[in-house]
C-alpha cells in the first residue's frame, strides 16, 4: 500500500501543485517564490522524512499571504489522503529540537480533529522577505486540512530564524513519528480517526 497524494488547487489567488510520499527518504523539491518559505519546507520534508514536492505560483505581488496559507491547505490536504483510513499509524508524536539557542517543542495527535495551539513568537517579525506571523496562519491551514492537533512552543529563542526553522524541524520530526506504521487496527477507542 503507497501511501501518497498529488494535489493540484486552483484559486483566484494562487496554483499549488504538490506531491507527498508519506514513506519517502527525504527528498525535496520546493519553489514558492519565497525564498525562505522554501528553505523551511525543505525541512519539513528532509526532517519528516517525506519525498515533497511543491509548486506554487500565488499573488507575491500583493503578499506572501495567500502563497504560504493556500500551500497549508495543500499540504494538509495531502497528508489527509496519504493517510487513508490512519490504520497502523502509530497516531502521536513528538519532538524537541534545538538550533543553537533556540529549542521548540511540538506534538502531534492524528486524532481526525483539527486543532492547533501555537506558541512561538519571534523577536523580529521578518526573516529575509518572509514575515513570521504568516507561520501560524500555514498551521492553521495545514491542520484544518490534514485533521490532526498540533501543539508548537517556543522553549527559548534569540535568532528569528532558529525560532522558526526549530518549529519546522519540531513539526517534521513529531510528524515523521506519528505517522510511522507501527500497529494493525485503527488506533483509537471509537474505531475511526
Ligand atoms: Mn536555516
Amino acid at each position: 500500500m503507497t501511501r501518497t497524494a498529488d494535489i493540484v488547487r486552483q484559486t483566484n489567488e494562487s496554483k499549488v501543485e504538490l506531491g507527498l510520499d508519506l514513506d519517502g527518504s527525504g527528498t525535496t523539491d520546493v519553489s514558492t517564490g519565497v525564498p525562505f518559505f522554501d528553505h523551511m519546507l525543505d525541512q519539513l520534508g528532509r526532517h519528516g522524512r517525506f519525498d515533497l514536492t511543491v509548486r506554487t505560483a500565488g499573488d507575491l505581488e500583493v503578499d506572501a499571504h495567500h502563497t504560504v496559507e493556500d500551500t497549508g491547505i495543500a499540504i494538509g490536504r495531502a497528508l489527509d489522503e496519504a493517510l487513508g483510513d490512519r490504520a497502523g499509524v502509530e497516531r502521536f508524536g513528538d519532538a524537541t529540537v534545538p538550533i543553537d539557542e533556540a529549542l521548540v517543542r511540538c506534538a502531534v495527535d492524528l486524532s481526525g480533529r483539527p486543532y492547533l495551539v501555537y506558541r512561538a513568537d519571534t523577536p523580529v517579525e521578518l526573516v529575509g522577505t518572509y514575515e513570521t506571523t504568516l507561520t501560524k496562519h500555514f498551521f492553521e491551514a495545514f491542520v484544518a486540512n490534514a485533521r490532526l492537533t498540533l501543539h508548537v512552543e517556543k522553549l527559548q529563542g534569540e535568532s528569528s530564524h532558529h525560532i522558526q526553522e526549530a518549529v519546522f524541524k519540531a513539526v517534521a520530526v513529531a510528524l515523521r513519528r506519528a505517522v510511522a506504521v507501527t500497529g494493525r487496527g485503527i488506533p483509537s477507542t471509537k474505531g475511526t480517526l
